[in-house]
């Protein structure tokens, strides 16, 4: 009988990046929890393990783009420039994870197939593809919101004769391009990045590009000593900023709305912020309705679009690169992207004009014609939020599955928890915020850990969100979104990248201040405590 037999774990952590490992340190290290975690990776690192494409940077600038809750790790870390690469941000991970021993909790190359909750128990069952199953009381799940590769599925992929990666899954042992015909389709975050780094190695690179974009220079520079020196003097007060804004990026949000101000005044502000760099800055920072207002945004779109131009000698290539829709994505930033057309060896080829027929064993067929490759780069993005969770069979009370609750659209009652699915907390799950992760991270880790405390005082043995609170986060969710632009371009942040994928509201977004104040003021309104056990008695 499991209920005599006891429990394995008291909690099973799911990831080996920001998400988990912090997890791990805080339910084991300060909790004392008996904890066991996985990732199917064979190390720490989570989204830097797996993106190891050329150019790979994080897009929030280095001073923010960490932990914060850890004074002497904040003092102990450092950085040489103002962003980070790939190989940075996974050896900082890799650090954190011998700071705090955290490996030794986890069981790597293990992939967490299935999950299903007892209700005689109250335990979680994990079943990995190890044919493990072991118990928990709890389940924290950290699988990544850009995790899941999204692969379109041409006719005759599996033809092609040369190398073909997905940018997510590029080999650990790297891949030679010098002097090879590369193709790139894709023209995202992603796209942008490998497209730059990719250009100077190969002889020729050819790029797919479906939808133009909108990206303003990164800015990537090298930082000072004394600039580090005066940001680690001033760690209090960037984290206390930082945590109370929208964004989370590190900088101020503009409370100026564009349609306030002059023409004059706006090219000012753009060309400052476009020599400034920062995707989220041009954004955000610049005046406060770019994302909500379709005049300001069309002034915004305007600035850049003629960037272009200036920038982009061709015309025929300038025409294509020019975007016409909203400027409402996660905003693009980047080291020389347009400049890069400019180079004899690349040429752009518009798959919205001439469309992908299919994959050949020499190249890529479009209805214009077939491009020879020796190296096809798939920076065709994630199919995110819920794409890790829908791979996962989460069974809750009554054996109800995640996928069956989840049919229109994926849910988390303040992006953590949902109903019928006791005890299980994700880290970035449905409806949380869209900022600059790892605070919004530590908010919800956090948050999960006080909760679990919590309960473990007071003798709780469940916690879950009613349905009526479930319903009515995701409302909120809804207006908000509702206020804003990002509604009406076709991205990631609301499933509208995938064919077939539910067009629903996946974000908070409302800010990380206002988050917080939410998690603050809910208490733990909205939830049940022991639920199985109120009906009982
Ligand atoms: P991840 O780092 O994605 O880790 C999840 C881990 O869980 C993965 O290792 C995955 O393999 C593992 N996993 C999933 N399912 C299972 C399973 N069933 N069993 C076992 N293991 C599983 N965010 C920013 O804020 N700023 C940026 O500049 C930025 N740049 C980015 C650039 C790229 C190229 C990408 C892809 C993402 C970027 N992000 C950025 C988002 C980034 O994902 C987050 O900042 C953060 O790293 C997420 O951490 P996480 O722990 O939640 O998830
Ligand atoms: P994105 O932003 O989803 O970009 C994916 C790109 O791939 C985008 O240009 C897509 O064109 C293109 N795409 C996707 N499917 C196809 C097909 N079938 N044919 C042609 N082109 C296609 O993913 P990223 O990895 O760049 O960035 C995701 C986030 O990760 C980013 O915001 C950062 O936070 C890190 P589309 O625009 O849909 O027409």
């Amino acid at each position: 009988d499991r209920k005599t037999k006891g429990v394995d774990f008291d909690a099973v952590i799911v990831g080996a990046g920001f998400g988990g490992l912090y997890a791990v340190h805080k339910l084991r290290n300060e909790l004392g929890l008996n904890v066991r975690a996985y990732d199917n990776g064979d190390d720490v690192g989570g989204t830097w393990y797996w993106n190891r494409y050329p150019g790979a940077l994080s897009d929030t600038e280095s001073f923010v783009y960490r932990y914060s809750f850890d004074k002497d790790l904040l003092q102990e870390w450092t950085w040489k420039e103002n962003y980070m690469t790939q190989p940075e941000i996974l050896s900082y991970l890799d650090h954190v994870a011998d700071r705090f021993d955290l490996r030794r909790s986890y069981q790597f190359n293990t992939k967490v197939t299935a999950t299903h909750f007892n209700e005689e128990t109250n335990y979680w069952e994990v079943i990995t593809d190890k044919g493990e199953t072991v118990t928990a009381k709890f389940v924290v799940t950290g699988l990544g919101l850009l995790s899941a590769t999204n692969v379109p599925n041409f006719k005759g992929r599996e033809t092609f004769k040369g190398e073909q990666y997905h940018t997510a899954r590029w080999p650990k042992s790297g891949v030679d391009l010098k002097g090879k015909r590369v193709g790139v389709i894709g023209t995202g975050s992603t796209g942008v990045q490998v497209i730059i780094a990719t250009a100077p190695e190969a002889k020729h690179l050819t790029v797919f590009q479906r939808t133009p974009q909108y990206s303003v220079p990164v800015g990537k520079r090298p930082q000072s000593e004394e600039e580090i020196a005066e940001i680690k003097a001033n760690n209090d007060e960037i984290w206390k900023q930082v945590k109370s804004s929208a964004v989370a990026f590190g900088f101020e949000e503009s409370t100026v709305s564009a349609v306030s101000v002059s023409k004059e005044e706006q090219e000012r502000v753009f060309e400052d912020a476009w020599n400034k760099g920062g995707g989220f800055r041009f954004m955000f920072g610049t005046f406060s309705d770019i994302a909500a207002n379709p005049e300001a945004n069309e002034a915004a779109c305007n600035f850049i679009r003629k960037k272009i131009q200036e920038i982009v000698k061709d015309p025929e290539m300038a025409r294509k690169l020019t975007p016409t829709g909203l400027y409402a994505k996660r905003p693009l930033c980047d080291n020389g992207y347009y400049n890069t057309f400019n180079r004899d060896n690349v040429s752009l080829v518009d798959v919205k004009e001439n469309p992908i027929v299919e994959i050949t064993p020499k190249g890529v067929r479009t209805t214009d014609g077939e491009y020879d490759l020796d190296v096809l780069i798939y920076a065709t993005g994630f199919d995110a939020v819920d794409g890790n969770y829908t791979k996962i069979d989460i069974r809750g009370r009554g054996g109800v599955t995640m996928r069956d609750k989840w049919a229109d659209g994926p849910t988390g009652y303040l992006g953590m928890t949902n109903t019928d699915f006791p005890n299980l907390f994700m880290i970035l799950g449905p409806n949380g915020p869209f900022t600059n992760l790892p605070p919004s991270i530590e908010t919800q880790v956090e948050w999960i850990s006080d909760t679990l405390q919590c309960m473990i005082e007071k003798g709780f043995s469940t916690i879950e969100p009613t349905l009526e609170a479930e319903n009515d986060w995701v409302a909120t969710c809804r207006s908000i979104a509702d206020m804003t632009l990002f509604p009406k371009a076709d991205s990631w942040i609301f499933g509208a990248n995938i064919p077939g994928k539910k067009n629903a509201v996946y974000f908070y977004l409302g800010g990380l201040g206002n988050y917080r104040k939410n998690l603050e003021d809910a208490g733990y309104k909205g939830f049940i405590f022991d639920r199985a056990r109120a009906n009982v008695e």
